[in-house]
């Protein structure tokens, strides 16, 4: 199985409920290493160049707003089969669909503000990487 990196956003209402500990415990106990880390209050042009995939769906400005709408925590997570096991971490998109005992399952209150945001792919991971984190200053060890 191959070693991968992942992004991690704690979005602003999980940061709002004070979990950011709880989350992170829930990627270490499931072995994801946290290798870069920062808390960031994103303006509307950041969030819509990271978001820039979804420009032309119809939830596009409503989930701008929202992630502006307080601090997040920016982490890369590393390990193996990081991306899927992040994702399955964080259970399906809407928290009423999500399985029980996932992060969204547990912590988020709408598909709006549900808490996580994940990287879905390798090429995505990488780029979402580099758009937080230019020049990698992460820590791997
Ligand atoms: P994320 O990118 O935040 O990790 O979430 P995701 O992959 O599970 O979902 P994605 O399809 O990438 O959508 C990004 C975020 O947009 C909001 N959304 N709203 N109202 C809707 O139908 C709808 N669909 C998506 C969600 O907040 C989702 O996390
Ligand atoms: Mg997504």
């Amino acid at each position: 199985m191959a070693i991968e990196r992942t992004l991690s956003i704690i979005k602003p209402d999980a940061v709002a409920k004070n979990v950011i500990g709880q989350i992170y415990s829930r990627f270490e106990g499931a072995g994801l290493k946290i290798i870069a880390a920062k808390m960031a209050h994103l303006s509307r042009g950041e969030a819509e160049a990271f978001y820039a995939v979804h420009k032309a769906r119809p939830f596009f400005n409503d989930l701008v707003t929202f992630m502006i709408s307080g601090p997040v925590v920016i982490s890369v997570l590393e390990g193996e089969n990081a991306i899927l096991k992040h994702r399955d971490l964080m259970g399906a998109t809407d928290p009423k669909k999500a399985e029980k005992g996932t992060i969204r399952a547990d912590f988020a209150d709408s598909i709006d503000a549900n808490a996580v945001h994940g990287s879905d792919a390798p090429e995505t991971a990488a780029n979402e990487v580099a758009f937080f984190f230019p020049g990698m200053n992460v820590y791997s060890r």
